[in-house]
């Protein structure tokens, strides 16, 4: 009955797709748990290469269920975009299943997710844009719209016109907007409602029935560990549960049925948005992994800043998730370096600290401590084992696992599905 997790150590773009899809062969759902269509994965396929936004990575592999569950939040025309783009690249999306439980992103979330990051001026979060913040916030404050009102228009319109009554007062008397028509948002979403209705399902009870029978289910997070809303680095997170956690409330699935949390680790750092990230490089050898490592938003198309491996950030992750193991990506990224910088701690106000601190004004003043290792000029894209390493890499390789307390258990040298390591 095995349930699999698998989440990002860092701050997103690990290269969670292609892990997942590289698992995908082996399991039978993969579920998608927390955030929306901020989410990008980039999976790379026979040279053919796909993204994914709000679908998840499973929907790739034939005989595999995609599976959205109770914790996303969707923005149903991008879901609709999405299906049709792959469906006109000749892939069978008739086995995707959707939570009734599901949040819907209605058009008005969109439009307050932009105004607010604009009256936030420097204080901004650097958000997608996509109405995830104020999606989330209004379940929390339990006036979001879910999948399941759409099939009755009487219940969507009690539901929008209760939104609505809060929700205009602060877009006209705050933001100084047009308020928002209540029979546009009905309008807008019972037009989703037919094509919606055969896909939506009971996903908590699908996936248990599939568990008990068995089945290998994944559970696949958006975002990562530090841009989760409680144990990310708050305020400038996302606004679910990143974290492995999140997976068994965005699911249903109890932590019960969890037996393996894979982490997935990028060889480097990376951030979008605004925030702290200690090892940030700003000058060239930032560019240089931006270049290298094409570490550009796969959603916003906005430049990723970039920084040397954090072994702090990735401890934590392997705590606050219980990693049983990790899958290092883009170690082909570093390739020509002559040292390679790894943070193996940091000072803060002049006190060495091995682990992340909470308060977030001190981890805003971490300096990283480095130690540097040696780097490798020889291309490793076409190794496919630990031997086919150059020396040096495969120190890195070791160093890093010593300081991330979980083992490795794959290695990226390269976007394509095959570009992979096995090590255990
Ligand atoms: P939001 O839109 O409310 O979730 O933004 C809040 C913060 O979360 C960050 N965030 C992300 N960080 C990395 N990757 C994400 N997905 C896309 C990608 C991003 C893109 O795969 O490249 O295309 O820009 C993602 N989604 C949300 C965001 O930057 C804010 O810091
Ligand atoms: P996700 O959000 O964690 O799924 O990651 P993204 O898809 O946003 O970003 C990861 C990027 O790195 C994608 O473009 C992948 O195709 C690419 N990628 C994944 N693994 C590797 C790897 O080992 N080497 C290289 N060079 N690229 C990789
Ligand atoms: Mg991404």
């Amino acid at each position: 009955m095995p349930a699999i997790v698998l989440v990002g150590a860092q701050w997103g773009d690990e290269g969670k797709g292609k892990a997942t899809d590289l698992l995908g062969s082996r399991v039978e759902a993969v579920v998608k748990f927390n955030g929306g269509n901020n989410a990008g994965h980039t999976i790379v396929v026979k040279g053919e290469k796909y993204a994914l936004h709000l679908l998840p990575s499973g929907i790739l592999t034939p005989g595999c269920a995609p599976v959205i569950g109770n914790g996303v939040v969707i923005d149903l025309g991008v879901l609709f975009e999405e299906l049709d783009g792959l469906q006109a690249r000749g892939v069978d999306t008739s086995a995707l299943v959707v939570s009734g439980s599901a949040h819907v992103i209605p058009s008005y979330n969109r439009t307050l997710d932009k105004v607010t990051e604009r009256f936030l001026g420097s204080a901004r979060i650097g958000t997608t844009g996509r109405g995830i913040g104020p999606t989330y916030a209004d379940k929390m404050a339990r006036i979001g719209i879910r999948v399941q009102d759409l099939f009755d228009e009487d219940v969507l319109r009690a539901k929008v016109s209760g939104a609505l009554n809060l929700k205009n007062q602060v877009l006209v008397k705050i933001y100084n907007r047009k308020a928002v028509d209540v029979e546009a948002v009905v309008s807008e979403l019972r037009g989703y409602a037919e094509r919606l209705r055969p896909m939506v399902a009971d996903t908590a009870l699908l996936l248990d029935r599939m568990l008990s029978e068995g089945k290998t289910v994944v559970l696949e997070a958006g975002q990562a560990t530090l841009l989760d809303v409680d144990h990310g680095t708050y305020p400038f997170v996302t606004s679910s549960n990143a974290t492995a956690g999140g997976a068994c409330t965005g699911s249903g699935i109890p932590p019960t049925r969890i037996s393996r949390v894979i982490a997935v680790v990028k060889a480097y750092t990376t951030r979008v948005g605004e925030g702290p990230f200690p090892t940030e490089l700003l000058d060239e050898a930032g560019e240089r992994l931006r270049q290298a490592g094409a570490e550009f938003g796969t959603t916003t198309g906005r430049p990723r800043r970039c920084g040397w491996f954090d072994a702090p950030v990735a401890r934590y992750a392997a705590r606050i998730n219980g990693v049983t193991d990790f899958v290092l990506t883009k170690l082909d990224v570093l390739t020509g370096l002559d040292e390679v910088p790894v943070c193996v701690a940091y000072e803060i106000d002049g006190v060495r600290c091995e682990e992340l601190p909470t308060n977030q004004a001190e981890f805003a003043r971490a300096v990283p401590v480095y130690e540097s290792l040696p780097g490798w000029t020889e291309d490793i894209s076409a190794a496919r084992t630990l031997d086919d390493l150059p020396r040096n890499a495969r120190d890195y390789v070791a160093a890093l696992e010593k300081m991330i307390n979980a083992p490795i258990s794959a290695i990226g040298v390269g976007p394509g599905r095959d570009e992979t390591i096995a090590v255990r």
